[in-house]
């Protein structure tokens, strides 16, 4: 998969592309990633990008010269590309975009903004897909384009070199995790539960997906409307109802 990115803070991906799976899906050719400095792209003096809005009112707002001539320039090679815009109004990212996404055979290119806005007519021209990360206020788009590559890379085949913990989390995924433990079995006289150290599998897989149940009971309900659950889990959570 190809991924390019567009913005002024250009340094800000190196070190995420240096570690861990994403690098590893670069040294394997999984991904092949590219970073375009917006500035690059801008033809006077200052190297300018931002303008005044028209209008009035405070912050600034990005040209759209720059970056329809950094778009134009990277789409000229001729490839099959999805221009996708992070902003605070897109459609709010979720896993099943991840997959959508992970399945996608064109080259991706995110256009990442800073200051307080993007000109409107780069949303009307360049713009195959608009996402946000969610309510909360970020001062660019950077962030949001590295959490939603890295939600992307990690689905792609031989990615994560363990493919089990994809199709396990294809299984638990919807409700939230079961709680997890490693050594030592006693720590400061908290304990690891002892169906995890009886061996009988059918009986902690039980345990793991009631626990997962009720935390997502108690923690995000709205969770469980959205899910399809089994037989078995419908009784785990009347157990579960029936213990509180
Ligand atoms: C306080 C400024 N806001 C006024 C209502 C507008 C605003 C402009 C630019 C808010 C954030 C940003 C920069 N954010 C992003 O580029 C961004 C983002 C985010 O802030 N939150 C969640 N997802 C995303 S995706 C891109």
């Amino acid at each position: 998969m190809r991924c390019e990115f567009i913005s002024i803070f250009p340094n800000i991906f190196n070190a995420y592309f240096s570690e861990s799976i994403l690098k590893r899906a670069l040294q394997k050719g999984i991904i092949e990633v590219k970073v375009h400095n917006l500035r690059d792209y801008s033809t006077d003096r200052h190297r300018t990008v931002d303008d005044y809005p028209y209008g009035g009112g405070s912050g600034m707002v990005m040209k759209p010269e720059p970056l329809f001539s950094a778009v134009r320039s990277i789409l000229a090679d001729g490839i099959d590309t999805c221009t996708i815009m992070v902003t605070p109004q897109g459609r709010p990212f979720h896993q099943d975009m991840a997959v959508a996404l992970s399945k996608e055979i064109r080259r991706l290119l995110f256009i990442c903004g800073r200051y307080e806005a993007i000109d409107e007519r780069v949303r009307e021209g360049l713009v195959d897909l608009e996402i946000s990360l969610g309510d909360y206020v970020l001062s660019g788009g950077e962030l949001p384009a590295l959490v939603i590559i890295d939600s992307i890379v990690r689905l792609l085949p031989g990615a994560l070199g363990d493919e089990r913990s994809v199709e396990e989390e294809s299984f638990s995924w919807g409700i939230l995790d079961y709680p997890h433990y490693t050594r030592p079995k006693d720590y400061e006289g908290l304990k690891v539960p002892a169906v995890l150290l009886s061996g009988n599998h059918k009986e902690i897989a039980r345990w793991r997906r009631k626990e997962a149940l009720k935390r997502t009971l108690g923690r995000r309900p709205e969770l469980l409307r959205q899910v399809s659950l089994s037989k078995e889990d419908y009784q785990l959570l009347s157990e579960i109802k029936e213990e509180e």
